[in-house]
């Protein structure tokens, strides 16, 4: 069942992973009919995906068929930016940017930068020959924040690792605090286990500022300011400890730093918590109340973070406090108490091996932080920046519409005299820019392995399909740039079925990933039950020493918002960006079918803000700041708390009305820990506007 088969008329199906960012890492089932992928299905043996899928995924064959699908490689005929291409062959297209990319490594290899995200979640097609490409030339690093740095190095700091509750025991919790996830939409694998619970009894209740399809789900909905959850979080252990709702032995075991954060805590009254996070006291008191009594009944207690509520200026500090709760109340004693953000740490990725970092050899390149490359790109060179960037490689990733501040990585990848080549299924934003437009093979077409962060289990993906058209592996074209570059290295040649072997070495055992497709890592039902946390300490650190010793504060605290919303100020609303259900960042916008789903690009905004702005249901607002902006449909909607709207994610620039998406509004300012990105700490004003889809179509072509 496992074989592509040549045979003509043959029916097969083929064991896969879903390459999306998305916790749920999907083991897929694809059904292949005369060598075309008919069919995309949740495999039913995979205990995780039970079968189903998401819309979006289930739609791959409708995306890989796509007409618009990038089948041969192409050159920049017209300006930077205008899209105009002609087909060259892969042998020019390879020379010629082999030529350029040496001539720029003779001068500086750090002028060179790869640029890629998670596209691609595998390890094969998203971090082997190509980080073994960089790292021989010496260009400059990437820092790979734009996701989960600050929630990550929270969580390292406090837990000490990406590590957390496996999964499936949220299907036995009592209580369970949704926190800043939308998971019916974002992680419907977990919303699975969650509907169990609450089958069984248990008590769900949402924190997010907008009511989700997942807080309409949850017995209650904590609407929350954005920005504003180490604050609450703080005003809930005030309220544990004033009632002694603690797990006293718990704390003096296993934890470092109790007396300071209890200091601390006792400092939040749930009136001054209620005030910055705009709710009510009652509602921090009731939701202590809940917490606590799973404390004092031994009843699990069990919280999701999701990365959504990290993407602030404090976010860091709030996955910190977060993240503590739990041996607060000594939930983590129970299987299904603790908390999840991510369990990718868990994985026995072999990185040394895939990347190879030896081969710089001792050279030390910068690194560049992706959440700015809108300032980075138009830097000039200088003794503290190094060189200006003379060349991009874009893979796995579309920065220009996923970026912050838009105009300006716009800007920075119209500039003439920069070099670039963009790896792709589709002519996105970036791919517009390119002065090479390479087509890259699709999840059907190319082998990889997988780890998750939503789960615990490693996946392998076979190809299913042949490439179509001339469409060939991000692999394939860094081993042949390599090639042409005078890379020698044996470990450029190797195939995608050794790279595959590699990514865990002996430490998971490949036969059973070939033959089932998943295999699931041996870890502790309840990992932190005796401590045990992979913290310097063995403890979970509410206090830090590392934080401490880089002069930060050792202790987590609530840490405002860059862009605080007040009445005085000329953008007196909130925004935050979350992802559109049918979308995957920005992938899938140009699917038709998940397209018509979505309709439109949309602002919910509450009826009370509307109605001071004199705005109608269905209006084209302009939502606007310093920074530029986007005109979209308003949608007045009680999901949309007051103070804050909501721009759902994230659109193409070219199919939004004026050109822009929701990035065009957002500040490449970063996090408090882990240098990551702002998107939901972000001031605008909304006005009705003129603008309408068909005249700005005539003046914006694509
Ligand atoms: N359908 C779909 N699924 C996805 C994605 C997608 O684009 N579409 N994206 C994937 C990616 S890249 C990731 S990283 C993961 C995680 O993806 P996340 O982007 O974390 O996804 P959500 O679970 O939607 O979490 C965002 C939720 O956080 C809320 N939120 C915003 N600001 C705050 C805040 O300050 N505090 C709190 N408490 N909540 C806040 C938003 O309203 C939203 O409901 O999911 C992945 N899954
Ligand atoms: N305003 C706002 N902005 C956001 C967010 C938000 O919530 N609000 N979310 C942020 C988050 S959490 C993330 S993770 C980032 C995501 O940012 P990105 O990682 O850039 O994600 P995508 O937009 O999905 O773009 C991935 C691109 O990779 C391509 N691709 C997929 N597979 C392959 C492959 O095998 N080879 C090659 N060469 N290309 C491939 C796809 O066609 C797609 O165009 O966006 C961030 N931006
Ligand atoms: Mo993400």
């Amino acid at each position: 069942m496992n074989q592509p088969s040549s045979h003509p008329l043959a029916l097969s199906q083929i064991l896969g992973a879903c390459p999306h960012d998305c916790p749920d890492t999907c083991s897929l089932l694809t059904t292949v009919q005369d060598g075309v992928a008919v069919k995309v299905q949740g495999n039913p043996a995979h205990p995780h995906t039970a079968g189903s899928l998401c819309t979006k995924v289930s739609r791959y064959p409708e995306r890989t068929y796509h007409p618009e699908r990038l089948l041969h490689p192409l050159k920049r005929v017209g300006p930077k930016g205008s899209g105009q291409f002609k087909p060259v062959s892969w042998d020019a297209a390879l020379s010629d940017i082999a030529a350029r990319l040496s001539s720029i490594a003779a001068r500086d290899p750090q002028a060179i930068l790869p640029y890629s995200y998670a596209g691609t979640m595998g390890l094969v097609q998203g971090e082997s020959i190509a980080a073994r490409f960089f790292n021989k030339l010496g260009t400059s690093q990437l820092e790979r924040t734009i996701c989960a740095a600050a929630g990550g190095e929270g969580l390292v700091q406090t837990l000490g690792g990406k590590v957390g509750m496996r999964v499936e025991f949220f299907a036995e919790s009592k209580l369970i605090l949704i926190w800043g996830s939308n998971s019916v939409s974002s992680n419907l694998h977990f919303w699975r286990y969650a509907a169990q619970a609450k089958r069984d009894g248990a008590k769900l209740i949402c924190i997010d500022p907008r009511k989700s399809e997942t807080a309409e789900k949850c017995h209650e909905h904590i609407a929350l300011l954005p920005g504003t959850d180490g604050a609450l979080a703080l005003g809930l252990m005030h309220e544990l400890i004033q009632h002694d709702w603690l797990d006293p032995d718990y704390l003096d075991r296993y934890t470092l730093g109790w007396d300071a954060l209890q200091a601390r805590a006792l400092q939040w009254s749930p009136e001054r918590a209620a005030a910055v996070c705009g709710i009510a006291p009652e509602q921090i008191r009731a939701l202590a109340r809940d917490y606590g009594a799973c404390a004092h009944n031994g009843q699990p207690a069990a919280i999701r973070m999701n990365y959504g509520l990290q993407r602030v200026h404090g976010g860091g500090n709030a996955v910190r406090l977060i993240a503590s709760l739990p041996a607060l109340i000594g939930a983590w004693r129970h299987r299904a108490g603790g908390v999840l953000l991510s369990n990718s740490g868990a994985f026995p990725v072999q990185r040394a091996a895939l990347q190879r970092p030896d081969l710089l050899a001792g050279r030390k390149p910068r690194s560049i932080n992706m959440v700015t490359i809108g300032n980075d790109l138009l830097r000039a060179g200088s003794p503290e920046f190094g060189p200006a960037i003379e060349a991009l490689v874009v893979y796995n990733s579309n920065p220009v519409a996923v970026a912050p501040e838009s105009a300006k990585v716009a800007q920075g990848f119209a500039r003439d005299d920069l070099f670039t080549v963009v790896l792709e299924h589709f002519q996105t934003d970036t791919a517009d820019y390119a002065d090479y437009l390479l087509p890259a093979t699709t999840q059907l077409e190319h082998w990889d392995v997988h780890s998750a962060y939503g789960h615990t289990d490693a996946l392998l993906n076979r190809p299913a399909i042949t490439p179509l058209g001339e469409a060939k592996p991000n692999t394939w074209i860094f081993r042949e740039l390599a090639a042409r570059m005078g890379l020698t290295d044996p470990c450029f040649a190797d195939s995608d079925e050794a790279l595959c072997r590699q990514a865990y070495g002996d430490a998971v055992d490949f036969d059973a990933l070939l033959q089932h497709g998943f295999v699931t890592l041996p870890m502790l039902d309840a990992p932190f039950a005796l401590g045990n946390f992979p913290t310097p300490s063995g403890k979970c650190e509410f206090f830090s020493e590392r934080l401490a010793a880089q002069g930060l504060d050792g202790l987590p605290d609530h840490v405002p918002n860059h862009e605080v919303a007040h009445s005085a100020s000329a953008y007196p609303l909130a925004m935050i960006s979350p992802p559109a259900r049918n979308f995957l960042n920005s992938s899938f916008v140009n699917v038709k079918s998940l397209q018509a789903s979505e309709g439109e690009p949309l602002l919910e905004i509450h009826p009370l803000d509307a109605a001071a702005r004199q705005i109608a249901d269905g209006d084209t607002v302009c939502v606007f700041n310093d920074r530029g902006d986007y005109h979209c449909r308003a949608h007045i909607s009680a999901r949309a708390r007051a103070g804050v709207v909501n721009g759902l994610g994230v659109w193409w620039r070219k199919l939004g009305l004026n050109g822009t998406n929701v990035n065009q509004l957002t500040s490449q300012r970063l996090t408090d820990l882990g240098h990551g990105p702002t998107f939901y700490d972000c001031l605008v004003e909304v006005k009705k506007s003129e603008i309408c889809r068909q005249v700005d179509r005539g003046n914006h072509g694509n």
